[in-house]
């Protein structure tokens, strides 16, 4: 007789809703530089903590971050603005280096299954500048939905930038699963609701419900079966 265990189940998996810089491709590198540079120009050296700080963060809020501990306390809009562009010139001319092949080792195959799955893809990323990096690395057909820093009025930490992206979907936040690299982004994706997968260092983000080293270590049998686990600890 065949019996249907409790191991048969169905898994709630929906939609994976991916960050950009430092999970599709290594472009936080490039914001680490930029910023770095930024930082020597104004006589302050970024300490490994900053960059960890304003890792995920929008461009304005990294420099507010910046400038407090630099002790630039008395900048004004005009000279803000000024840095801000001189921060984004500089990142915009490392990243014109890109190709495709600077996707993450894996990132075709697995949106691929994804959807071969009926699950919903979506990039969710703080930049302005996702759509060119999506075009350089030759991914800008590849989601459902893209949002990103133009859409939104809330940085990471704030959820705004994947609920905006569950809306779009019409998943519900619970149904779905974040991809992060940052600290602020898997606060972001706790505090909103998502299965949370931090991709990087777990002391750092260690908050998350799992956390993966690298991109080839996601798979979607893998995300269903942490969504199953993340929806029956909820119940
Ligand atoms: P931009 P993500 C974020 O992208 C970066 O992690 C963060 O370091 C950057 O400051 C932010 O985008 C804004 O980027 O200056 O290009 O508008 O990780 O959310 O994809
Ligand atoms: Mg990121």
């Amino acid at each position: 007789m065949h019996h249907l265990g409790s191991s048969v189940s169905i898994s709630s998996l929906q939609a994976v809703i991916f960050d950009l810089d430092g999970v599709l491709v290594d472009t936080a590198r490039f914001h680490d530089q930029a910023w770095a540079e930024l930082g020597l120009g104004l006589g302050y050296v970024l300490t490994e903590t900053d960059r960890h700080a304003i890792k995920g963060r929008s461009r304005s809020d990294s420099l507010e971050y910046i400038l407090e501990q630099a002790g630039w306390n008395d900048a004004d809009t005009s000279q803000k603005s000024k840095w801000l562009h001189a921060k984004n010139a500089r990142y915009l001319e490392l990243v014109e280096a890109l190709t495709p092949h600077d996707a993450a080792p894996g990132t075709l195959v697995l949106l691929e299954q994804l959807r071969s799955e009926g699950i919903k893809t979506a990039l969710g990323s703080a930049s302005q500048n996702a759509i060119k990096v999506l075009q350089k690395i030759g991914l800008e057909t590849c989601f459902d939905t893209v949002v990103d820093g133009t859409r939104t009025t809330r940085s990471k930490p704030d959820p705004q930038v994947f609920w905006m992206a569950a809306q779009d979907l019409g998943c519900e936040p619970g149904n779905c699963a974040v991809v992060e690299d940052a600290l602020a982004g898997v606060q972001a994706a706790l505090e909103g609701g998502f299965l949370t997968i931090g991709l990087g260092d777990a002391s750092v983000l260690g908050a998350a419900h799992r956390v993966v080293q690298q991109f080839s270590d996601l798979s979607v049998q893998g995300i269903k079966a942490w969504q199953l686990a993340f929806n029956h600890n909820k119940s």
